[in-house]
């Protein structure tokens, strides 16, 4: 496979249609918290920009931690969101800057993970905004909406959906999943803490559950952050990230429920590191391709020989049911999925 970074920039394709099987990671550059979805017959990727710090970089965080008088972390580089399309999992085109902190006014500093669903002829990408760290603060889980895929996105209600700390879930790493009955609900919660509430038809406003409740949580044993859902012959299969993610042993584990409410029972481990392939291995999607019964992990990793936390780049491998109806342990790859076509 040819890689020509100039085409990347001009968001064309980055790949020839020589290449069969794609590679792992599937496109440069730092790219995390990957979320897999097909829209029509192409594969898009919306991911967290995972750059890493340089001089220019120190500068402004500094300039922002004196501003806001606090100590920003890791996340002062996440200013924009780029998007990744595909036909066939092998040839990506990079799509830059479809949502940027510039269109998002109470976002400060820090725009990730986003989740995206598509209702009628509108996208919906929900991200997370300003890392709060208690409800004194503005920031949590946005949405932006945009008439296409790579947009351009803009904030939909000019604040956060969610914006305060319930159940100890700090309000990051959503993700939003329809139901058969075409109910949306939305899984979300860092610091060890997951709820879930429903979404309203219009998807930019929370509704309440039957008995009053807006916020429940659902929380598996071991879950760290990361939820995501898979709705397979009746059954929901819910997945999330254990472990801590700026080191090696982050990883994916998973239940089985008969309800989207759970209760979710902690199954076991589906995705973790290999001294042979890389470490650090989570925060997941899974994709079907329509008309088949073939599912994709669409996930981030660490190269064996990097260390720094930010050093994490998007890939996909696999994921497959036994006969029972369990997932088996994800083999990671360096070769990628073959080439795939969506009919
Ligand atoms: O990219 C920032 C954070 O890293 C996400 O919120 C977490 O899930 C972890 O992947």
């Amino acid at each position: 496979m040819t890689t020509n970074l100039k085409s990347i920039a001009l968001g064309i394709s980055v790949a020839t249609a020589l290449a069969a099987s794609a590679v792992n990671p599937v496109f440069p550059g730092w790219y995390a918290d990957p979320e897999g979805i097909v829209f029509g017959k192409e594969v898009w990727i919306y991911p967290t920009l995972s750059r890493l710090y340089g001089d220019d970089v120190e500068k402004y965080k500094a300039d922002l931690e004196r501003k806001f008088d606090r100590n920003i972390g890791e996340f002062v580089l996440q200013t924009h969101f780029d998007a990744f399309s595909s036909p066939d999992l092998v040839n990506w085109t990079k799509h830059p800057e479809i949502l940027h902190i510039r269109d998002v006014p109470w976002v400060k500093y820090a725009l990730w993970a986003p989740a995206i669903v598509k209702k009628g002829d509108k996208y919906y990408l929900y991200f997370g905004g300003n890392d709060i760290k208690n409800n004194d603060e503005v920031g949590g889980i946005g949405v932006a909406v945009a008439d296409r895929p790579e947009g351009p996105f803009k904030d939909a209600i000019g604040k956060p959906l969610i914006g305060e700390i319930v159940n100890g879930a700090q309000p990051i790493d959503q993700y939003v999943f329809l139901d058969d009955d075409g109910q949306y609900y939305m899984y979300y919660g860092g610091w060890g803490h997951c709820n879930v509430v429903k979404l309203n038809d219009d998807l930019v406003s929370v509704g309440k559950f039957d008995d009053g409740d807006t916020y429940k949580e659902v929380t598996p044993k071991d879950y760290v952050e990361g939820p995501f859902m898979l709705k397979r012959n009746g059954r929901y299969y819910f997945m999330w990230s254990e472990g801590g993610w700026t080191g090696p042993n982050y990883r994916v584990a998973y239940a089985i429920a008969d309800s989207p409410l759970g209760p979710f029972e902690r199954i076991g481990t589906i995705l973790q590191q290999d001294p042979e392939i890389a470490t650090g291995a989570g925060h997941h999607s899974v994709i079907q391709i329509p008309g088949t019964e073939d599912f994709y992990i669409v996930y981030h990793r660490r190269p064996l020989d990097r260390t720094h936390h930010n050093e994490r780049a998007t890939c996909i491998d696999k994921l497959e049911f036994d006969k029972d109806g369990f997932i088996k342990p994800v083999k990671m790859t360096f070769t990628g999925p073959e080439a795939i076509t969506i009919k």
